[in-house]
């Protein structure tokens, strides 16, 4: 299908995302002893990669797949996020007016939940795989027909999902800058954003995208357009929290040079960007070069949230000639897998608070140049926790401060709820999974001066801890 064609096209994180801050606390003595990390903090999947960032790392999943072990296996291991690929369309989940049928895009958010992985929903409104009864509706029924189909799946889905593609596709190609004409289009100008009204109205807490093709090029008209509309949208206070950005690539739409750019004009209106259906046709270096390019685009973008690859090998792609995934049909990892993951583990943090993934260029033991009069021992240290919970998963943020003095290295040690194991870390270096862990600093951050502050953070299956932690310092 060529990409100009295309009828098409995208996605983000947990609703249900109730936001606990914990109380820090704990002074303790000076003189604990703390065993420095010494082992390469590079963490070694997709979605842990993206996680050390505050990222999603995602794949389109097709639920007829998930009794084929190779790709749970990879599935499982490597990504952090889940988009349907199809079981969410309008055409699977209203295929009679008004007869909701959630079977197969259930069965895609059970093993996200179990895995404890982000799902994307995808999409409430698109002129394209409509059902046929909707296909032929035009004028009040179809925009009442539309607006009853956001509700209805949107309110099925409440609370569990991380955000929706509300609405799909709805630009023309080419240089006109126009809406692309359809069915819904011609029930007004602003169905869009009534959509959008609708599936806010219906899941507060999941984040409402505006999803598109074609709109990587920031020269590009139809990247303008839609430009134009969020920049209105948000002047008018139209619920929209993010724009994503398919990027199909291939020789007619290669990676253009100004990508980033369009990701950072789009994050500066003040919405998150997320790469949402990426795929990119190709072999060999120069594959893996534009997924390189890609990746540190997102991530030199602090609202470029995350991204999601349209398929997991090359033989389940939707353009499976062009092997445009990262891994081949067997399941094994491509050049293109391993230049994405050395670009995600060079991300900068996310929250300009977090200090540098980069190691210190003075190892920690190496004296100053000149002493200082008093050395910096002990002092003590305390520990905050923010808590991001949906269901099946969480994200902790701990905020490690230093007292009076500086602090050397530091431990936080956190008692888990039964059930709940931690999945991946990032500016530490966990001593478990599970019960009571103890996170050590890492290799690149063991000092704090006093009255400082670092962060780290982690991921988790079940529910996040609850309990105050407690701090060592050295
Ligand atoms: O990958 C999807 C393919 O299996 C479907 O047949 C097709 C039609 O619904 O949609 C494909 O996914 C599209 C996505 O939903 C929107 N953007 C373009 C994607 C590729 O066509």
């Amino acid at each position: 299908m060529n990409q100009f064609s295309v009828p098409a096209s995208a996605t983000r994180r947990s609703p249900l995302r109730v936001a606990t801050t914990l109380i820090a606390a704990s002074v303790v003595a000076a003189g604990a002893a703390v065993a420095l990390a010494s082992s390469a903090d590079a963490a070694t999947t997709l979605g842990a990669s993206a996680a050390a960032s505050g990222r999603y790392f995602g794949a389109a999943v097709a639920a007829n797949k998930l009794s084929d072990s190779t790709y749970v296996g990879i599935l499982n291991r490597e990504f952090n996020s889940v988009t349907p690929e199809n079981e969410m369309k309008i055409d699977a989940t209203e295929p009679s007016q008004g007869q909701f049928s959630y079977t197969n895009a259930d069965r895609i958010v059970s093993h996200a939940k179990a895995q404890g992985m982000q799902v994307r929903g995808h999409t409430l409104a698109w002129h394209s795989q409509q059902p046929g009864w909707m296909q032929n509706m035009s004028g009040t029924a179809l925009r009442n027909a539309m607006l009853n189909h956001v509700t209805q799946v949107a309110t099925h889905y409440r609370g569990q999902l991380s955000a929706w593609d509300v609405v799909n596709e709805a630009f023309a190609d080419g240089s006109s800058g126009a809406r692309r004409d359809s069915n819904l289009q011609r029930t007004g100008n602003d169905w869009i954003e009534a959509a959008f009204r609708a599936a806010r109205a219906a899941d507060p807490a999941a984040k409402l995208c505006y999803n598109d093709y074609n709109t990587d090029d920031w020269s590009h008209a139809k990247t303008q357009a839609v430009y134009t509309m969020v920049r209105d949208f948000k002047s008018r206070g139209v619920p929209i929290d993010c724009v994503g950005f398919q990027s199909h690539f291939n020789s007619n739409s290669p990676y253009p040079s100004n990508y980033r750019t369009t990701l950072s004009s789009f994050a500066a209106l003040g919405v998150d960007v997320a790469i949402t259906e990426l795929d990119i046709e190709g072999s060999g270096t120069a594959q893996a070069t534009s997924y390189r390019n890609v990746v540190t685009d997102c991530i030199a973008v602090p609202r470029c949230i995350g991204i999601t690859v349209w398929g997991i090998r090359d033989t389940d792609s939707w353009r499976s000639s062009g092997t445009p995934l990262l891994f081949d049909g067997s399941g094994n990892k491509k050049a293109a897998y391993t230049a994405a993951l050395d670009a995600l583990n060079g991300a900068p943090p996310t929250n300009p608070t977090t200090p540098p993934t980069t190691p210190p260029t003075t190892p920690p033991t190496s004296p100053p140049t000149s002493p200082p009069t008093t050395p910096p021992t002990g002092g003590g240290c305390t520990a905050s926790v923010t808590l991001n919970q949906w269901n099946g998963g969480f994200t902790a943020a701990i905020r490690v401060t230093a007292g009076s003095a500086a602090v050397n290295g530091w431990a936080v040690t956190l008692t888990l709820p039964s059930g709940a194991t931690v999945t991946n870390t990032w500016n530490a270096v966990a001593g478990g999974s599970s019960g009571t862990v103890r996170f050590a600093n890492a290799s690149y951050n063991p000092r704090i001066p006093a009255g400082g502050n670092t962060e780290f953070g982690f991921q988790g299956t079940g529910t996040g801890p609850s309990a105050t932690p407690s701090c060592a310092a050295s």
